[in-house]
């Protein structure tokens, strides 16, 4: 089955910070799940360059839309390695063939009758790129999500007959409940529906980066209709020569943040209702990072560096520490001192030191060979479905749930360690075949955890397993199973070098 999944793209008029990291890793790790699972995984990422916020960006630094876009653009691509995203393509706007596309699906739109012509008048935020209605109003004329003044501004302009779509997108809220996740979410954008859709603005006559209308050709698109459409455009051109329209579309699901919402959960199936195009099947939107208390972002200001922690940390260490400290679906507060904590407690002590303890142990008193598989190990009622349980939870994406459960494994063989005591064991010739059982239960279980972790710390689990002679394993969920299929679980295996996975950093002195 096919798996099409998208994060926003994401503006060019500044540079990627650590929110723009946690949606692509997100979306990162449902992609590789799902192909865990040998699904037909296709996964969208990219920039978003015409508008206004980006023409106001070139203007302020001397250059042209064109040359910001192409040197931010290119800062977005590098951070895509430098966190582990296994995307399928990059989708840049300004690609004449999204153009194309673009002018091709408005076209239609144009053709069915969902676009006229009027004089719009309103209170206009160009960071957000976005006239806002009566009830987004922030005090003292503010854009709530800025916090800077609007600008009242008036124009000629093509519209979109929002409204004509009052009456679908409601029946579309009833039919499909999860059809914007979490519930919270899916609520509030009903709640907007249901305060009365009106028509919105499809054009910008004073801009000239973006897409010419079709019909109109002196006018550019509204940027948000441009960018929507990039979900569906990619798709006739990723591929050379391919159009993977029909492979791929309907997306299973939108990854997002709260800010972005009515776009995707409105304007997007009204105008692709518009196009005749069919709906997407999910979305998700994700909470805000915060760092004291405020949304981390480039016009406030409070950016934590994901390079630095990358370069510090590594990138599994980054994207652990997002989804366990937050819960995806909520806003969370991040901080570098919990961080630290989590890196050290979990990744360094639960997971990498409990991997090179067990090691160690196979090879101290097993000549480096897991031992067979015993009858029983104490382990199987844990283990037993855990890679079904972790496909349920990502089914209903709750990436966050699904890590925890995970991590409750990775606890469990830290406490079976302790349990077992195999450094006594290992002293008392009678118990040779408890701690067989035992040193064999320590491996198998890291094998399954870490085919379980690797779509969220694909490095370490990819080293691990190695170790453990089974780096083909990383993927595929069904060989999570405990005890392996068919018998390839970890018995009988001889066991590599484990570099460290998560070196301790030295405290700087305090
Ligand atoms: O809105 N916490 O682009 P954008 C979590 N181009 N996620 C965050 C975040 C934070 N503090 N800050 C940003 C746009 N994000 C449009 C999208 S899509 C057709 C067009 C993430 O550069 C989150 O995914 O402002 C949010 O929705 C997105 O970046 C906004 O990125």
């Amino acid at each position: 089955m096919s798996y099409y999944v998208t994060t926003p793209i994401y503006y060019v008029n500044a540079e990627p910070h650590l929110g723009h990291a946690y949606s692509t890793i997100g979306a990162d790790i449902l992609a590789r799940h799902m192909r865990q699972r040998g699904e037909d995984v296709f996964f969208l990422t990219g920039t978003d360059e015409h508008g206004e916020p980006v023409a106001r960006a070139a203007e302020a630094q001397n250059t042209t839309p064109q040359e910001l876009a192409d040197r931010n653009a290119e800062r977005f691509k590098q951070l895509m390695p430098l966190i582990d995203v296994s995307h399928d393509f990059f989708i840049r706007t300004s690609d004449p063939r999204h153009k194309q596309e673009v002018a091709r699906v408005m076209q239609r739109v144009f053709d069915n009758g969902y676009v006229y012509e009027g004089l719009y008048e309103g209170m206009y935020c160009p960071r957000c790129a976005d006239f806002k209605s009566e009830h987004e109003i922030a005090e003292g004329n503010t854009c709530p999500v800025h916090k800077i003044e609007l600008e009242k501004q008036s124009e000629e302009s093509w519209f979109f007959k929002l409204s004509a779509f009052q009456e679908q997108l409601e029946q579309l809220f009833a039919e499909r409940k999860d059809w914007i996740l979490p519930r919270h979410r899916y609520n509030e954008a009903l709640s907007f529906i249901k305060g009365g859709l009106h028509d919105v603005a499809l054009s910008r006559a004073k801009l000239t980066w973006g897409v010419p209308l079709p019909w109109a050709p002196d006018q550019v698109m509204y940027v948000w209709f441009d960018a929507l459409l990039n979900y569906i455009s990619a798709l006739t051109f990723a591929r050379e020569g391919e159009n993977l329209h029909d492979r791929y579309w309907p997306a299973d699901v939108h990854v997002m943040a709260k800010d972005i919402i009515k776009f995707h959960a409105v304007y997007w199936p009204a105008l692709l209702l518009a196009a005749e195009e069919e709906l997407p099947k999910r979305m998700f939107v994700h909470g805000y990072l915060l760092m004291g208390g405020e949304k981390m972002s480039k016009s406030l200001g409070n950016v934590l560096d994901p390079l630095r922690v990358i370069e510090l940390f590594g990138s599994d260490a980054l994207r652990f520490y997002c989804y366990r400290e937050v819960s995806f679906g909520q806003d969370g507060a991040v901080s570098t001192e919990g961080f630290e904590t989590r890196y050290n407690t979990e990744l360094a002590n639960e997971y990498g030191n409990l991997a090179s303890r067990t090691l160690a142990m196979i090879s101290r008193y097993r000549g480096g060979v897991v031992p067979e598989e015993p009858d029983e190990t104490g382990l199987e009622a844990e283990f037993g479905g855990a890679a079904d349980d972790l496909a349920a939870r990502m089914d209903a994406l709750e990436l966050t749930a699904g890590l925890d459960d995970v991590w409750a494994l990775v606890r469990r063989l830290n406490r079976h360690v302790e349990e077992r005591a195999p450094w006594k064991l290992a002293k008392d010739e009678a118990k040779s075949e408890e701690l067989d059982a035992t040193l064999y239960g320590l491996a198998e279980g890291l094998r399954v955890v870490s085919i379980l972790l690797h779509p969220f710390i694909p490095q370490s689990t990819t080293k691990l397993l190695t170790a453990l002679g089974c780096a083909d394993h990383a993927g595929s969920l069904e060989a999570a199973e405990f005890g392996g299929r068919e018998g390839a679980g970890a018995g009988g295996r001889t066991i590599g070098e484990l570099p460290q996975l998560f070196p301790k950093l030295e405290s700087d002195g305090d």
